[in-house]
């Protein structure tokens, strides 16, 4: 008789146990995190021109989206403009049904309506989110998410701060008329941008027999990007500061959220390592400059190296122009000009 009372008491407390556990759990990590995104046309002027941009809350790029593992996410999508649109999570891992690419996941958010994504986060890093209609991504519909591992942290050391940088490309013509421009095989984004091929620049450039080859194979002139963008943007400026003092360690997060433009990333002339890549923690890597395609995502550990405002420079791939993140202090030290690439060697071999 004893016995068995004594089994019971214990079950009792077993039980009260696990569901006290279950709450403090709940109250500690499973939190929900709650965000009311709203796209909506806006006017912008980033090159003497006003356009008209979609935007996320009105900024562009749109807000990051901040997050810990193991966090419910909570997204309300709303359509204020007249026509629809759609918003993907790009790299995050989550059920299917919630992925937000129209006609493919659900159907598009139509214009005037809003959809409710829920999903909870599985992993930690640096990703982003982006309109998954038309060529609205290249008219401002991106920006970062940012999720913390699950330990609680703020910026974790030995970094003395962080921060993210979403680069993207701007054009002032609408979308629609630049695609209708590149079927029609005009020249004009190369003419815009003086990136024309013609026997004279083959002279001047050495690439005579390469322009004869590609003229006896009937193949039309290459270049690394086919549109010649108005701007390059960092943060939606062509130039972003990020205060730091001699000696502090940035924790950088870097998007690529451009339509069509791979950025050389060079640090002045400074050395910068690499510790992740698309939201997946990398073995440090130090690197003078580096590459980085559409839709990647980098963090980089960066030292200020002295007194001084250095400049990071996202130079665009085909030398058009660049955007840049400048970090310290005090007097400027830009980051050295990059070599425009010569159009009669892009199917040389690689040195
Ligand atoms: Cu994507």
């Amino acid at each position: 008789m004893f016995r068995f009372n004594n089994h019971l008491w214990l079950m009792h407390f077993l039980i009260t146990a696990a569901v006290c556990f279950g709450i403090i759990q709940n109250t500690s990590f499973a939190r929900t995190v709650e965000y009311d995104l709203t796209i909506d046309y806006k006017t912008v002027r980033f090159n003497a021109i006003n356009t008209q941009a979609m935007t996320v809350n009105g900024t562009l790029p749109a807000p990051t989206l901040y997050f810990q593992e193991g966090d419910t996410a909570h997204i309300l999508v709303t359509n204020n403009m007249d026509v629809a649109t759609s918003i993907h999570w790009h790299g995050i891992l989550l059920p299917n049904h919630q992925d937000g690419v129209p006609y493919v996941n659900h159907p598009p958010i139509q214009a005037g309506d809003s959809h409710l994504f829920t999903f909870t986060i599985k992993q930690s890093g640096t990703y982003w989110y982006h309109s998954h209609t038309g060529l609205q991504e290249q008219r401002g519909v991106y920006g970062a998410i940012v999720i913390s591992p699950k330990q609680a942290q703020t910026v974790p050391a030995p970094f003395d701060q962080e921060a993210t940088v979403v680069l993207s490309d701007w054009i002032n013509e609408n979308p629609d008329e630049v695609l209708r421009t590149l079927k029609s095989g005009s020249d004009y984004y190369s003419i815009k941008k003086g990136s024309q091929q013609n026997l004279l620049s083959a002279i001047q450039q050495d690439g005579l027999a390469y322009a004869f080859k590609q003229a006896l194979q009937r193949m039309p002139a290459m270049d690394i990007s086919d549109i010649a963008y108005d701007k390059f943007l960092a943060n939606g400026q062509p130039e972003t500061i990020i205060s730091a003092k001699p000696g502090e360690i940035l924790k950088l997060r870097l998007v690529n959220a451009s339509t069509a433009t791979y950025y050389t990333l060079q640090f002045a002339n400074n050395a910068m390592e690499i510790i992740a890549a698309d939201g997946m923690d990398v073995e440090p890597l130090a690197i003078n400059h580096f590459l980085m395609a559409i839709a990647e995502t980098y963090t980089l550990r960066i030292k200020v190296p002295a007194q001084g405002l250095f400049e990071l420079r996202a130079t665009a791939q085909d030398g058009s122009g660049y955007s840049s993140i400048w970090i310290g202090s005090g007097s400027r030290v830009a980051a050295p000009d990059r070599e425009k690439p010569n159009p009669y060697q892009m199917s040389m071999p690689m040195p």
